[in-house]
C-alpha cells in the first residue's frame, strides 16, 4: 500500500501513526498517510524558521521570483501525476482537474512570483509646518513562518493560491492539507524538489483538526500567521487558538450564495453557466450557487431547463474523460448532504429532481455519489435556505421586482459570492454593487483573474487574497522615514 508521508525539512518522514485516504468513487482505500504527531509539527516549524534566515530567507526577490516559476514547470511536467492524484482523492472529474485544477496551480505560481518583481512600494516626500524635510518609504518584509490549512474540495489549486504568495514574499511555510485529500500536497514537495526549492521552506505536515497536525500548528508559538480555507466554524476555533499569540489571520471560509436570474437574460447562457455554478464539482465549491432567484415571467421555464440539465449530467467513474459529475469527498459527507434532503422534505420542499442517491449496479454503488438535486417552495426562513449543504443542490424561488431580489440574497449571514444574469448591463451593474458579498459575477460565474481581490464577508471569511491583496497579507511593512 502507498504511502503518503509528511514532509519536513527537506526530507520525506513517516511516524507512528496512520490513517487511512479512501477514493469517494468506490469507497476503496488507496494509500496510508502518515499523521504527524506534535514533535513532527514542531521540527517542521523549526526547519521554516532555519529557513527563513538560511537559505530560502537568503536569495534575492529575482531568484526566489525565478524558483517559484520553475515550481510551476516541475507542475507541468508532472501534470499527469497530479491530476491522478487528484482524481483519485477528490472523485472529481478527470475533465475537470485537467481543465481547472491543476493548470491554476502552476499558474498560482506564476502570477505570483512575476507580481512581486513588478510590484513596488509607496513613498512620500514630506514636509513638515516648521520647515523640516523628510523621505518616508516602505521595504516589505516576510511576516515570517506562515501555517497554511486547507480543505478537500479544490485540494491543490487552494494550497497553491496561498504557498505562492506566501514563498513570494520571502516566508517560509508548513501546510497541513485536509485529512481528505493528502496526496497532492505531498508530490508537490517532489515538484519544490525539482524547482530547488531550499529545504525547510515548503513542509507539510498531514493530519486532523483538534488534537492533531492542524491545532498543533495553530497553536504553535513560532508561527508567524494563519492562512486557512475552510468551513467558518472551523476558522472561529482557528481564530481562538491563534488569538494567545496574536497571529495574523486570513479566513476564506463558507458561503450559502445567490444567483439572480432576470426575464431578460439570455436564456442558454444562463442555464449553461448556471449548471456549473451549481454542480460543478458535485457543487462543493464554496462558490457555488444553492440560492438561485428566477424573475416569475421565465420561473418555470428555467425550473424545467435546469432540471433537465441537471438529469443529463453524466455520473461516470470520476477517470472517464466523459464524467462530469463525480461523488462527494466522504460517507460522512455525503450523511450531511442527505440529512438535508430529508430536512427539505420536512421543511415542505417540492423537489423538482434528485435528492437521493443513485444506483449504479457496480462499484460507484460503494461510493459517495447523491444526485443533483432541485428544490422549489421552501420558505426564506427554512434552514435549508439559510445553511451551507455543499453538496449539488439548490432551491429556486421565484421574484417580481429587483427590490425584492436584491433583499433576498442579501438575507443570509455569509456573504462570499453572488452572480447576477441579465442582458440589461446597467441593471448588472445596479444589482451588483447592491450585493453584500466578496465578489459578483455578471453573466459568468467562478471566472477568474488572479489578480483581484478575492475573499467574503460576514461568516464567509477575514480579509482579501488574490494579485496585491495577498502580497500585503503576507508581507509587513516597515516604513523607513529619513530627514533629509
Ligand atoms: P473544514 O473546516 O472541515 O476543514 C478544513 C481544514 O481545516 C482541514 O485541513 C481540517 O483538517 C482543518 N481543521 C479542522 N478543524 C481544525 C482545527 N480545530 N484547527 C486547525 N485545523 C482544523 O472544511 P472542509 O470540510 O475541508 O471544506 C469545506 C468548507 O470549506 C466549506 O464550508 C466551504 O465553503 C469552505 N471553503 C471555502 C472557500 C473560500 O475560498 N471561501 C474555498 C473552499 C472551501
Ligand atoms: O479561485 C480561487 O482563487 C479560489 N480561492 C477559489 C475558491 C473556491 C472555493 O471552493
Amino acid at each position: 500500500m502507498k504511502l503518503i508521508q509528511n514532509y519536513i525539512d527537506g526530507r520525506f518522514v513517516s511516524g507512528a501513526r496512520e490513517f487511512a485516504d479512501v477514493n469517494p468513487a468506490d469507497g476503496n482505500i488507496i494509500a496510508q498517510v502518515t499523521e504527524a504527531d506534535s514533535t513532527q509539527v514542531d521540527e517542521a516549524v523549526r526547519a521554516a524558521r532555519r529557513a527563513l534566515s538560511g537559505e530560502w530567507g537568503g536569495l534575492p526577490v529575482r531568484e526566489q521570483a525565478a524558483r517559484l516559476h520553475r515550481v510551476a514547470d516541475a507542475i507541468e511536467k508532472r501534470f499527469d501525476g497530479f491530476v491522478q492524484a487528484e482524481v483519485a482523492d477528490t472523485g472529481k472529474p478527470v475533465s475537470l482537474a485537467s481543465k481547472l485544477d491543476v493548470p491554476r496551480a502552476a499558474a498560482n505560481f506564476r502570477v505570483f512570483a512575476d507580481l512581486v518583481k513588478l510590484s513596488g512600494l509607496e513613498s512620500f516626500q514630506t514636509q513638515t509646518p516648521n520647515g523640516t524635510s523628510a523621505l518616508n518609504y516602505a521595504i516589505r518584509k516576510p511576516l515570517g513562518v506562515v501555517g497554511i490549512i486547507t480543505p478537500w474540495n479544490l485540494p491543490l489549486l487552494l494550497l497553491t493560491w496561498k504557498v505562492a504568495p506566501a514563498l513570494a514574499c520571502g516566508n517560509t511555510v508548513v501546510v497541513k492539507p485536509s485529512e481528505e485529500t493528502p496526496a497532492t500536497a505531498t508530490l508537490l514537495a517532489e515538484a519544490m524538489q525539482d524547482a530547488g526549492i531550499p529545504n525547510g521552506a515548503y513542509n507539510v505536515v498531514h493530519g486532523f483538526g483538534p488534537a492533531s497536525a492542524g491545532e498543533f500548528l495553530t497553536q504553535h508559538s513560532d508561527v508567524n500567521a494563519i492562512t486557512f480555507t475552510g468551513e467558518s466554524r472551523t476558522g472561529a476555533a482557528i481564530m481562538k487558538a491563534a488569538a494567545p499569540t496574536v497571529k495574523p489571520v486570513s479566513f476564506e471560509l463558507g458561503g450559502k450564495n445567490a444567483a439572480i436570474v432576470f426575464a431578460d437574460c439570455d436564456f442558454e447562457e444562463t442555464l449553461k453557466g448556471l449548471c456549473d455554478a451549481v454542480f460543478l464539482n458535485t457543487g462543493q465549491v464554496c462558490l457555488c450557487a444553492e440560492r438561485v432567484y428566477v424573475e416569475r415571467r421565465i420561473f418555470p421555464a428555467f425550473v424545467d431547463a435546469l432540471k433537465r440539465n441537471a438529469e443529463h449530467l453524466n455520473a461516470g467513474w470520476p477517470t472517464d474523460e466523459k464524467t462530469d459529475f463525480g461523488p462527494l469527498i466522504s460517507a460522512q459527507h455525503r450523511e450531511k448532504v442527505l440529512s438535508y434532503f430529508q430536512l427539505a422534505k420536512k421543511e415542505g420542499a417540492t423537489l423538482v429532481t434528485g435528492g437521493g442517491v443513485p444506483d449504479f449496479g457496480d462499484d460507484r454503488d460503494h461510493g459517495f455519489y447523491v444526485q443533483p438535486t432541485i428544490y422549489t417552495g421552501l420558505s426564506e426562513s427554512a434552514r435549508c435556505v439559510k445553511e451551507e449543504i455543499f453538496g449539488p443542490v439548490c432551491h429556486i424561488a421565484p421574484f417580481d421586482s429587483e427590490e425584492e431580489a436584491v433583499a433576498m440574497a442579501n438575507d443570509t449571514k455569509y456573504g462570499l459570492a453572488a452572480s447576477i444574469w441579465t442582458s440589461d448591463l446597467k441593471r448588472g451593474h445596479r444589482v451588483a454593487q447592491q450585493m453584500n458579498v466578496g465578489i459578483t459575477w455578471v453573466n459568468c460565474w467562478f471566472l477568474r483573474d488572479l489578480r483581484t481581490p478575492f475573499g467574503g464577508v460576514g461568516l464567509s471569511g477575514i480579509g482579501r487574497e488574490g494579485g496585491m491583496h495577498s502580497l500585503n497579507f503576507y508581507s509587513e511593512l516597515n516604513n523607513i522615514c529619513i530627514r533629509l
